[in-house]
């Protein structure tokens, strides 16, 4: 639900109707990746503050400089374990600012914390940290990634072992400005400049498989590629179907579901396939809008059921850049489609 269209909502109206409640109140969270460590949920949102700066198209006013992991141990607990700051931005040598949506993940009892910043060169790039307990203190690598570019990093295990990373966010997140292989620093305040046109292929998040030790690319990102049900890319003009932001990727009965954000029209959509790489036919939406402008989720299995983690900002009231992480069950259909949910009641 964009921001202009919030001035006669009642919050306390809306917070009856909402399908879940914050999983903290002490902090606002966001984007938050849940993962299964050891039986137990962990979640690694983005720690959403006020730094004062303006709201824009670039996601200035998303300033976030650290981060928190929180944990419950079954998806009804109403409540999270704040575990405190597990890294902060001044931890890490090429970061300056803007720690935005990160992931985790675990290989032979070590943890691995992928998170984008903004360098002192004002692009945005994906650094890893580590660290041998899931709630950190997280040790970050002294470079990004080589090889890394744009946002919100999400690393996915493949049953075979290998991990692979899906990556990218357009307008502040940068994505479109790397179309030709180099940043392109050119109309720098635009978060429209170098997109494709409306009648043009949609741009693409990346994947990349990982390399042994979880710490570099060991290939070239490749396009996910999402096809309309003629088996055609979906267009850029296709605001309500097309990849905006928030890469997840999961694999329920042997299918590989990518799923995303169409940003702009604050859906949470998801694109079937049979192979990591895709390609992935569009297959519907998981979330209509919450509170706020973003969407942003992660969906993990626990117990047999399936859990969408997301978040939105009723408990700041709408403020864009404020808001909480929530979690609420996924049902599938028989044919592996997923029921559409309403984040708030009718
Ligand atoms: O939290 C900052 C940014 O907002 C994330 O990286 C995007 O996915 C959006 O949720």
């Amino acid at each position: 639900m964009p921001e202009d269209s919030i001035a006669h909502i009642d919050f306390d109206e809306l917070n009856r109707k909402a399908i879940s409640q914050p999983l903290v109140k002490q902090i606002y969270t966001a984007d938050p990746s849940a993962h299964v460590f050891n039986g137990k949920i962990y979640i690694y949102p983005s720690h959403d503050i006020d730094a004062g700066d303006a709201f824009d198209d670039l996601g200035s006013h998303f300033a976030m400089e650290d981060y928190h992991v929180l944990s419950i141990n079954h998806p009804a607990e109403t409540e999270a374990t704040d575990h405190g700051v597990a890294l902060h931005v001044k931890d890490v040598p090429w970061a300056e600012k803007q720690l935005w949506a990160p992931d985790a993940a675990e290989k032979d009892g070590k943890y691995y914390l992928f998170f984008p910043a903004k360098g002192y060169d004002g692009i945005f790039r994906i650094g890893v940290a580590t660290s041998t307990s899931p709630i950190g203190p997280f040790i970050a690598q002294p470079e990004a990634i080589k090889g890394s570019f744009s946002i919100d990093p999400a690393v996915f295990k493949d049953d075979d072992g290998q991990y692979y990373m899906y990556f990218g966010g357009i307008w502040g997140g940068q994505l479109q400005r790397w179309r030709k292989g180099n940043f392109n620093a050119a109309d720098a305040s635009s978060p429209f400049a170098h997109l494709p046109n409306d009648d043009e292929s949609a741009l693409c998040a990346k994947v990349a498989r990982l390399s042994d030790d979880l710490l570099a690319f060991d290939e070239t990102p490749k396009d996910v590629v999402v096809l309309d049900e003629k088996g055609l890319p979906l267009l850029q003009g296709d605001n309500d179907r097309r990849f905006f932001e928030a890469s997840w990727m999961h694999k329920y009965k042997g299918k590989y579901y990518f799923s995303y954000s169409t940003g702009d029209t604050h859906y949470l959509c998801y694109a079937m396939g049979d192979d990591p790489y895709g390609p992935f036919t569009y297959a519907g939406r998981i979330l209509n809008p919450v509170v706020g402008w973003t969407s942003h989720h992660s969906i993990c299995e626990f117990n047999g059921k399936w859990y969408l983690f997301y978040h939105d900002s009723s408990l700041s009231k709408g403020v864009t850049h404020l808001r909480s992480v929530k979690v609420t069950e996924i049902i599938y259909n028989d044919d592996g489609t997923i029921q559409t949910i309403d984040p708030y009641k009718v």
